[in-house]
């Protein structure tokens, strides 16, 4: 541990300081029958130790000051916590109690106060001391432990830092994801507060914004090949190529070694604070695995003089830099020196942090060259963690400042007293601290706290690789708690450059997104990241990009081929002016023409005795009946309308009703006096029941979106089903009874077999045919029966009337019918 004084006149007030700088102790000896002895540590951090020369230079600048703790000197006591809870905790009971035996005590030996304590390094560390120094009101400054639950002052009441809290930078790296749209990351986290708060902070924020985490490790904390193999399978594995590491340089380090010797590329790593411009992990060969890294650093700053000041240490000063100049140079300093320490070692404890270590060959005179050094101690261009160790000091400078240039009878003690520098009560310190408002110099920043913290700023910071395959650290970007939420961060994307030279930006999603007229189908047990893209059905559109459902079309409407769109479905029905429509129109026309052409030849031989035979008034209305049966076949054509669904069905009927029934008045078999009477009877009393149909269920135009996906088709409801099959059926029964009388009769007969073998070849092909053919086969079969009846009928009788006039007398009628009439 380090401890000085400059100048012995001034009063006096000691700083204590708690430095990482080891990187762990030294492997415990297991064999409990000797007494246990505090472990040594080993591992010499340069950076760490940078920190700690920093702190120094500090007190020394403001010691020089006349402006600031004119009357006051600052002294120091520097603990090494070699990274580790236990030596931290045993540093504060020693720094409290002044138990150490190697160090004079200054509390009790010189009455000198203890200020506050400057440390101690990460979280872990900073958690475990800040809880016993609470007890006692005393005062702790970090410099560089982060972690958000740090901020608790209930469990905290004397902890300030002068490092944004980490959920100003678990919210950066949130937002720095989710600016480059990346879905699919994962997450490494050192094994203690700072990895594991930080990186919980960061998951709840991209995973409220739907960002999913592929994999989530955690680092080892005492070194574990196996572990750190399983991590470099897991990140080889993966397919997100974005990784996130809340983790210490000292942590990650081994990581990254194994990572370059499987040849990892291809990754964009997102680095915390703790290791962006960290030398330890930027080694050479780490271009290929972490060029393109992104990562978030501390205000930068210039102090002057510092360099100097580092490159200008004694090796002799303390056992500290005896180390430091022993590893930088590897030699060991100079015999007489090392005969002299050897000595006070056998007096027991020199130190808390006694170095394990081989002593390397060779000696070192002291005057070595530390500037021809190329090593991260002396490398001012990154003054990060650096600069926040100088603001700590000047934050318990300043409030000593505040305490001594206190008035009496103005201060905020009770009864307005002030508080002695000479011998104060922590909790008076406390009371500065809170309240310290100064401009940092140099970088005239201004500091002060807010519940003891600082507010988050960040530089955003890109590992770009330069030719020779070294890398520079290029601020892209920057992160400021205090802006307004959208104005928080600030990236110049095209000054990017990202792994591997590639221009791109890369993209890290676990499945591609899906294209309108498809939808995301999860996969069981796989985060909602990772989904199939689903074509939707018939019938169901998405019009957006990652549609998690598909829409159903509204019933007039169907998807299209890209299902994309809903588009209208065509509307069907027979129109008169297609082909199809103008061929049955013309067919019926015909049709009719020939019926009217029929009855005038009748008309014309009206008198003969053909004519005569067959009861012309049966053979009009049987005509007439035609004519209405071809009409009515023209009405189920066209757009179905109102009227025309009410007459086309009821015209046809009473068009055959009335055809059927003269047929049968027509056979004289039945020797009705009253031929007409009959069939007029019968249509009339079906005309009832029909207008009974068109009054209570009408028959009425409907669209059939049913029968057919991608078309409506235009068509009657016929009201109701009993109603037409009691009409037809009606009708059939006539048919049947007409075919009876006409067999018996002998005459006509081969009419109504037409009819009937027409009308049952009808049902099959109507029920087979969809859409507007419905229509078309029906008018067919009207037709044919129609034709069919008029040629059967009337063709023989038209071909006397016509061809063969000889045939028309009485003689040739007579003996034909004589037996009829019995
Ligand atoms: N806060 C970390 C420790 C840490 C650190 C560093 C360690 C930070 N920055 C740089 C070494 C080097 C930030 C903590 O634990 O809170």
């Amino acid at each position: 541990n380090l401890n000085g004084y400059r100048n012995v006149d001034k009063k006096q007030v000691v700083v204590g300081g708690m430095f990482p700088v080891h990187r762990r102790i030294a492997s415990a000896n297991t064999n409990s029958s000797s007494v246990p002895l505090s472990l040594g540590c080993e591992g010499f951090n340069f950076r760490t130790f940078r920190w700690t020369q920093t702190m120094l230079f500090a007190i020394d600048e403001i010691n020089k000051r006349t402006d600031l703790l004119p009357d006051t000197d600052l002294g120091y006591v520097i603990y090494d916590s070699c990274f580790t809870i236990s030596k931290a905790v045993e540093g504060t009971l020693t720094y409290l109690t002044g138990q150490e035996e190697a160090v004079p005590n200054y509390r009790c030996g010189t009455g000198a106060p203890l200020a506050a304590l400057v440390g101690a390094g990460g979280s872990d560390l900073s958690i475990a001391t800040a809880r016993i120094l609470g007890l006692y009101y005393f005062p702790q400054v970090s410099y560089s432990s982060s972690c958000s639950v740090l901020d608790s002052k209930f469990q905290f009441p004397t902890f300030l830092r002068t490092i944004p809290n980490d959920v100003y930078q678990s919210e950066a790296m949130a937002r720095l994801v989710l600016h480059f749209g990346w879905t699919w990351v994962g997450t490494i986290a050192a094994d203690d507060d700072y990895g594991k708060y930080g990186i919980k902070a960061f998951k709840e924020q991209v995973e409220e914004a739907g960002v999913c985490i592929s994999f989530s490790e955690t680092l080892p904390k005492v070194s574990s090949p196996e572990d750190i193999q399983r991590i470099v399978e897991t990140v080889v594995e993966s397919t997100a190529k974005i990784i996130v590491v809340f983790s210490s340089d000292v942590d990650l380090s081994p990581l990254i070694q194994e990572l370059i010797q499987h040849n990892v590329t291809n990754r964009t790593w997102i680095a915390s604070e703790a290791w962006v411009t960290s030398a330890l992990i930027n080694q050479p060969g780490v271009s290929s695995l972490l060029g393109g890294t992104l990562g978030f650093g501390l205000k930068r700053a210039e102090i002057p003089g510092l360099q100097r000041h580092l490159l200008n240490i004694d090796p002799y000063s303390n056992p500290l830099t005896e180390e430091f100049w022993e590893t930088a140079f590897n030699c060991t300093l100079d015999y007489g020196r090392a005969l002299r320490l050897a000595k006070t070692a056998v007096g027991g404890n020199t130190s808390l942090s006694r170095a394990v270590r081989g002593v390397p060959e060779g000696l070192c005179s002291g005057q070595e060259s530390l500037g021809k050094l190329n090593n991260t101690y002396s490398d001012v261009t990154q003054l990060r963690i650096t600069y926040s160790v100088y603001k700590a000091v000047y934050t318990v400078a300043h409030a000593l400042h505040n305490m001594e240039i206190c008035e009496p009878g103005q201060g905020p003690f009770n009864n307005n007293s002030c508080a002695d520098i000479t011998k104060f009560e922590p909790w008076q310190l406390m009371y500065y601290l809170k309240n310290v408002w100064f401009h940092v110099p140099h970088t005239k920043e201004p500091l002060f706290f807010l519940d003891g913290d600082v507010d988050g700023y960040y530089d955003i910071i890109n590992w770009q690789v330069k030719g020779d395959g070294e890398i520079s650290y290029v601020t892209i970007g920057r992160f400021n708690s205090t802006a307004a939420p959208d104005a928080m961060m600030t990236i110049n994307n095209a000054s990017i450059v990202w792994n591997n030279d590639e221009l791109e930006t890369p993209r890290s999603v676990c499945s591609e997104s899906c294209q309108p007229g498809t939808r995301k189908g999860i996969r069981q047990g796989e985060p909602v990241c990772c989904f199939d893209c689903i074509p939707c059905a018939d019938g169901e559109i998405s019009n957006t990009t990652d549609a998690r459902e598909c829409i159903q079309c509204t019933e007039d409407y169907w998807s299209n081929a890209a299902r994309d769109t809903c588009v209208p479905k065509t509307i069907e029905f027979l129109d008169f002016s297609e082909p199809l429509g103008i061929t049955l129109i013309v067919i019926s026309a015909v049709g009719a023409l020939i019926t009217l052409a029929v009855g005038m030849v009748f008309l014309v031989n009206l008198g003969t005795p053909l004519v005569k035979a067959n009861d012309p008034l049966l053979s009009f209305s049987l005509l007439f009946s035609l004519v209405v049966t071809f009409l009515s076949s023209i009405v189920f054509l066209g757009e179905p309308q109102p009227w025309s669904c009410m007459t086309s069905q009821v015209g046809l009927a009473l068009g055959f009703s009335l055809c059927l029934s003269s047929i049968m008045g027509g056979s004289k078999s039945l020797s009705l006096s009253l031929s007409l009477s009959p069939s007029i009877s019968l249509s009339l009393s079906l005309a009832v029941a029909c207008t009974v149909w068109l009054v209570i269920l009408p028959p009425h135009p409907v669209k059939n979106t049913a029968a057919q996906n991608i078309k409506i088709i235009l068509e009657c409801d016929q009201g109701s089903v009993v109603f037409i099959c009691c009409v037809f059926g009606y009708d059939i029964l006539l048919a049947l009874l007409a075919f009876l009388v006409t067999f018996m009769a002998k005459s006509l007969t081969f009419g109504m077999l037409v009819f009937f073998i027409v009308w049952s070849s009808f049902i099959p092909a109507y029920l087979s045919t969809r859409g507007k053919f419905m229509v078309a086969v029906q008018i067919f079969a009207i037709l044919a029966s129609s034709f069919g009846l008029l040629a059967c009928i009337f063709l023989p009788k038209c071909y006397v009337l016509l061809v063969k006039p000889e045939f028309n007398t009485e003689d040739v009628m007579r003996p034909r019918s004589k037996p009829r009439d019995g």
